[in-house]
């Protein structure tokens, strides 16, 4: 049976919905109008104030924010309330150049882990289920995101962090966890561990909620297989306060963004003209209702569908598809777009686990795509032949699915590190 958090909401018929978005924006307008000089000046640059803004109508007016703004802005320039009223921050897991800083109130908290509630109810949850949430706590925003949400829906949370995989399992055994939060590439990490170990009759997962990377259908089903559960997908980001922007619901079929709390749209990346339901293009959102760190056409760098169709779960809210990739992780190889999400469809779909790691080089002033693949048990135990014949195949396949040759090496099992968090798939050695 649907199980909903919040079902006035979730289920509201779509004109009141958009009545609430549209009173939450003007005032959010106002809001960050009134709080936070340095998008004030980039609305007066536009010549927009917030007796422009009408409704969600009128977002179109309204000037974007980028990463840019926010690295220029950093750390305080985009905060909306006086310091005392922050009582949190979170922070993304960027390596390089200075990080995002997210800035919450008791009351931004409150509406995030309302968000995270909705997902593990939408995932089966209820107050008789133990959550095991292995996302990092931390800076990172996925540990303390899911453990709130947990909290909110009364189920025991074990709030065991990242790594540490025995401990993990020993936990996992013990206390009968039934829903598992953490990354795909972890979730397939502990499918393996479990093989191993020969417990997989010992674990009563249910459910799993994975997101945080690209993760593609094919890696679902291979999830739900080795841990015999049903995986649902959670994206979100730190800007926009973390997990549980959007959901996915048992249809599987894409994530109800929570719309009450954020509107979404889709733009061209190049020209930014806003482009009609069903395109492909950049998402960006608007946070109707968060007063910490506000945030107002914020480009997200992630290229994504919106669809509104009837769901037979009854949530009347919009859906997102699958991030196909980010338009900054997109690689650019002899002129050609390759996200790596396609290349992880191919291997998945010729039967490899999702263990890869994608190199690329620049020889000669030509660019060099290289696909490390790492064999099963069973191949790697067959004879060279074998191995080449099926290097060969996957070369097909790629350049099939690519359009440009990849070249492909089959390496022993485990030789590729594996991630307890995001996984680090691509290094670009163009850019190092
Ligand atoms: O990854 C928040 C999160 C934590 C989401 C736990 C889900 C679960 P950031 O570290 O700021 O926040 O990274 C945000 O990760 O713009 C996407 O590119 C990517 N991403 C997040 N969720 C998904 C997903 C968290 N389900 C960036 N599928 C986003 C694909 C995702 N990509």
């Amino acid at each position: 049976m649907t199980k909903y958090f919040q079902p006035e909401i979730e289920c509201a018929d779509p004109a009141e919905l958009k009545k609430i978005q549209s009173e939450k924006l003007v005032k959010q307008v106002w809001h960050v109008w009134n709080n936070v000089p340095y998008y004030r000046a980039k609305m007066e640059a536009k010549g927009v104030t917030p007796e422009d803004i009408h409704g969600v109508e009128d977002l179109h007016k309204l000037p974007f924010l980028s990463k840019a703004d926010l690295k220029e802005a950093y750390p305080y320039g985009l905060m909306g309330c006086p310091r005392k009223d922050v009582v949190r921050i979170h922070s993304t897991s960027g390596t390089t150049g200075k990080r995002v800083i997210a800035f919450y109130t008791k009351e931004d908290l409150d509406m995030w882990s309302d968000c995270t509630a909705r997902a593990i109810m939408a995932a089966g949850g209820d107050e008789n289920d133990v959550v095991q949430v292995c996302y990092g706590y931390g800076l990172f925003t996925g540990g303390s995101g899911l453990n709130d949400g947990s909290h909110k829906v009364g189920c025991m949370t074990l709030p065991m962090s990242s790594g540490n995989t025995e401990r993990q399992l020993q936990f996992m055994v013990d206390l009968g966890a039934t829903i598992l939060c953490c990354t795909p590439s972890y979730a397939a990490y502990l499918g393996e561990s479990i093989k191993e170990a020969g417990i997989r009759d010992k674990i009563q997962l249910k459910a799993g909620i994975f997101g945080a990377e690209a993760w593609s259908e094919e890696m679902r089903r291979d999830i739900q297989n080795s841990l015999g559960i049903k995986a649902y997908d959670i994206y979100g980001l730190t800007e926009l306060t973390g997990p549980g922007v959007s959901f996915e619901c048992e249809e599987q079929s894409g994530m109800h963004i929570n719309e009450d709390h954020f509107v979404a749209e889709i733009i061209d990346p190049e020209t930014e003209e806003v482009l009609p339901e069903g395109s492909v293009g950049e998402l960006v959102f608007t946070s109707l209702d968060k007063i910490g760190f506000p945030m107002i056409r914020y480009r997200t760098r992630d290229i994504c569908v919106l669809h509104r169709e009837k769901c037979s779960c009854g949530r009347t809210f919009i859906k997102m598809g699958k991030p196909m990739g980010r338009s900054d992780d997109m690689l650019i190889i002899k002129g050609v777009n390759v996200f790596p999400s396609q290349i992880e469809a191919v291997l998945l779909e010729e039967g490899f686990p999702a263990n890869y790691q994608i190199i690329v080089d620049r020889v000669n002033n030509s660019d060099t795509l290289e696909v490390q693949v790492e064999m099963t048990p069973e191949l790697f135990s067959d004879n060279l032949g074998k191995i080449s014949d099926v290097e060969k195949q996957l070369i097909g396949s790629l350049k099939a699915m690519l359009g440009i040759y990849a070249k492909v090496r089959l390496v022993a099992p485990k030789s590729i590190a594996r991630s307890e968090g995001k996984a680090v798939r691509v290094i670009d050695k163009r850019k190092i």
